[in-house]
């Protein structure tokens, strides 16, 4: 399975190099693709100095816009599969394997899911993830797991289907969404929960505005 590595980066160049070096212990470098959106840190360079293919956008569009540029890449160049990582070392690359095999199971989406050990994942992100992962279950018809979770597989065939109507954080929860709604499998991995002192580029109460947005939209679907 011919699988590009999507790494959407908004200042990352501190956490880019040691990153890529564990990526490049189980996947090869060239299948791997960084989108620095509009970084004002050097994120870029430092992402092609440790060997990655980049694509760079001169100003800020999302990271939901930057995953999509990123599926448009694959889907030109033939991927059979992308994988979406963050680049802020909460997604260890040695689980890469373990996607593709859960793919190879059959099922069109491979979710990282933490919900098996949310330990050390702080409150307010808990309950939001636990919240937003409910109405989502409740919008598509299934239990969902782990909405949230940014590092996923998605198979071509998924990426040709999806219709994205928005490009900041909600993008992910659009994309399992409508993933669900066409009737592609969605398995699961187990991730480890990594949080760090970092500060997160989710803004609160408008990612939080966006979601409920997103959901009224998504309940005209039925
Ligand atoms: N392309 C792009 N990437 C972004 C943007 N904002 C954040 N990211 C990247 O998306 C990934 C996740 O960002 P975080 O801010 O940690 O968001 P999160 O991991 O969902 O939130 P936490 O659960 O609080 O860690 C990281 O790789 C960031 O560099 C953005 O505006 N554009
Ligand atoms: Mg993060």
């Amino acid at each position: 399975m011919k699988t590009l590595v999507v790494i959407p980066a908004y200042n990352e160049a501190r956490h880019l190099p040691v990153l890529l070096r564990r990526i490049q212990k189980v996947h090869p470098l060239n299948q791997v693709l960084v989108v620095d959106d509009g970084s004002e840190d050097g994120t870029a360079e430092v992402a092609r100095r440790a060997g990655a293919r980049v694509l760079q956008n001169p100003r800020n569009r999302g990271k939901g816009f930057s995953l999509y540029q990123g599926f448009q890449e694959a889907l030109q160049q033939g991927y059979d599969a992308v994988i979406t990582l963050d680049a802020d070392l909460q997604h260890p690359p040695e689980s890469i394997p373990a996607f593709v095999a859960k793919a190879r199971e059959g099922y069109h989406v491979v979710v990282g899911s933490r919900f098996h050990d949310m330990r050390g994942m702080p409150l307010d992100r808990y309950l939001t993830n636990k919240t937003t992962t409910l109405v989502l279950s409740l919008l598509a018809g299934q239990r969902l797991e782990d909405t949230q979770s940014g590092y996923r597989l998605i198979r071509r065939e998924v990426l040709e289907r999806f219709r994205p109507t928005t490009f900041r954080f909600d993008f992910e929860s659009e994309l399992l969404f409508q993933a669900a709604m066409y009737g592609f499998r969605i398995g699961y991995v187990p991730i480890p929960t990594i949080y760090g002192r970092e500060q997160s580029s989710i803004h609160k109460v408008r990612d939080t505005l966006r979601f409920i947005r997103l959901s009224l939209k998504l309940l005209s679907w039925h």
